[in-house]
């Protein structure tokens, strides 16, 4: 791929400048769904596929960009003393603007410009973070051009900043924080409020993650996104007129128990209440896989999954279809959504000698009862963003 790129760039930029490369990955989530924005626990791994990209330095101040992605859109072109301007029809293009804007803001002298190509084999819209991908893609494409020395962690806020000021979604920090912070082979403990975190080996021992795509497109997602952290924001609220709490996270389960009448809403109650066990269930799943507990874990990301049906209401019938299908499956430990959920994917941890069986009959199944094709993707663990030398 990297072969087509370069073909790719040298035809569209004429540069006589280094060009260099960089990468940032797509992610998932294990366990710990919707838990980031109510102060609770996450515990994402980094993906070896993700969003490439070629760049040059340019002798002017222009910056343009180009995604492989999204040929129909052309090569998006602006100065920066001109301001940097978030633009519907540039779709694509205004992530990685936000965050040109966040180094711009933080008074980073880009004296001079660039020309950037994107190409990314993340799904899109399938809830592995192809928008996280390319914003950190471009927060170390800025750090390594422009020669600054933010921490990680720096870029992940400014890159969460920009999703949630320039692109206008209100997202927690798990995407951003997995892609930056990604380590091969490990998944990432993160306690959403601190930022505290550790990394925890996946050892799946003679099994490997396998992605399902649902290929169910989230077009409801954005609005019950919202809906979802504001039925959560409500039943803090009222848990915080008797209780001194700053997050649904500090609640441990027996806490929330003989707290939840505060809360007027039922349907807030329902809400509140998975945040709190899946807060709990995350931290408990990750002392199981250290343990080398995996048929703990598995359970453990089943009974997410439950929660998510029943309580947090985000699932809908691909999801579950995908999920029940690959729970009838022998050889398989555990299987949910991962993500924001109403479509997109499922993660399920599957015996290596078994997947080939998981994919074929799994697959049957989901296509029988909903009439889509699910595709499949054995997931490696990978690093996080980083310039490849
Ligand atoms: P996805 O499914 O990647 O869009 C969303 C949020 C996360 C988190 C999860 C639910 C965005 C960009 N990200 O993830 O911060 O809240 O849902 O756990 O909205
Ligand atoms: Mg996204």
């Amino acid at each position: 791929m990297r072969q087509q790129m370069m073909e790719q760039f040298t035809k569209l930029f004429n540069t006589e400048n280094d060009i260099r490369t960089f990468f940032a990955p797509g992610r998932v989530n294990l366990i710990g769904e919707h838990t980031d924005y109510n102060g609770g626990h996450v515990f994402p791994c980094a993906l070896t596929f993700g969003t490439y990209a070629l760049v040059a330095l340019r002798n002017d101040q222009k910056i343009q960009m180009y995604s492989m992605n999204f040929p129909d859109v052309g090569i998006i072109s602006f100065s920066i003393d001109e301001g940097i301007t978030f633009k519907k029809e540039h779709d694509w293009a205004n992530y990685p603007k936000g965050v040109i804007k966040e180094f711009v803001d933080k008074d980073v002298n880009l004296g001079q410009g660039f020309d950037v190509l994107f190409y990314g084999n993340i799904p899109n819209g399938a809830g592995l973070s192809s928008s996280a991908s390319i914003e950190l893609a471009t927060a170390v494409i800025l750090q390594g051009i422009y020669e600054t020395n933010f921490a990680t962690v720096e870029l992940v806020k400014m890159s969460q900043h920009a999703e949630n000021e320039f692109i206008g979604v209100s997202c927690g920090i798990m995407d951003q924080f997995a892609i930056g912070m990604g380590k091969e082979n490990n998944a990432i403990l993160l306690n959403c409020q601190s930022l505290e975190y550790q990394y925890s080996p996946i050892l799946l021992k003679d099994a490997s993650l396998v992605i399902a795509n649902t290929n169910k497109r989230r077009t409801l997602a954005d609005s019950k996104y919202n809906e979802r952290r504001s039925e959560c924001e409500r039943a803090l609220e009222d848990l915080q007129k008797e209780l001194s709490i700053q997050s649904l996270g500090d609640l441990t389960p027996e806490q929330f128990e003989s707290n939840r009448h505060l809360i007027q809403n039922e349907i807030d109650q329902k809400r509140a209440k998975h945040a709190v066990y899946e807060n709990a269930r995350t931290i408990q799943a990750v002392e199981k896989l250290q343990e080398g507990d995996i048929a703990s874990f598995g359970k453990l990301m089943c009974d997410s999954h439950t929660s998510l049906r029943d309580d947090y209401e985000v699932t809908g019938f691909e999801l579950d279809t995908l999920v029940e299908a690959a729970m009838n499956q022998a050889g398989v430990i555990g299987s949910r959504m991962t993500g924001a959920g109403f479509g997109g994917c499922t993660v399920s941890i599957v015996e290596n000698d078994k997947i080939e069986a998981f994919i074929e009959e799994v697959g049957k199944s989901y296509n029988e009862k909903t009439g889509l094709t699910a595709e499949f993707y054995v997931a490696s663990v990978g690093d996080g963003a980083k310039e490849l030398k």
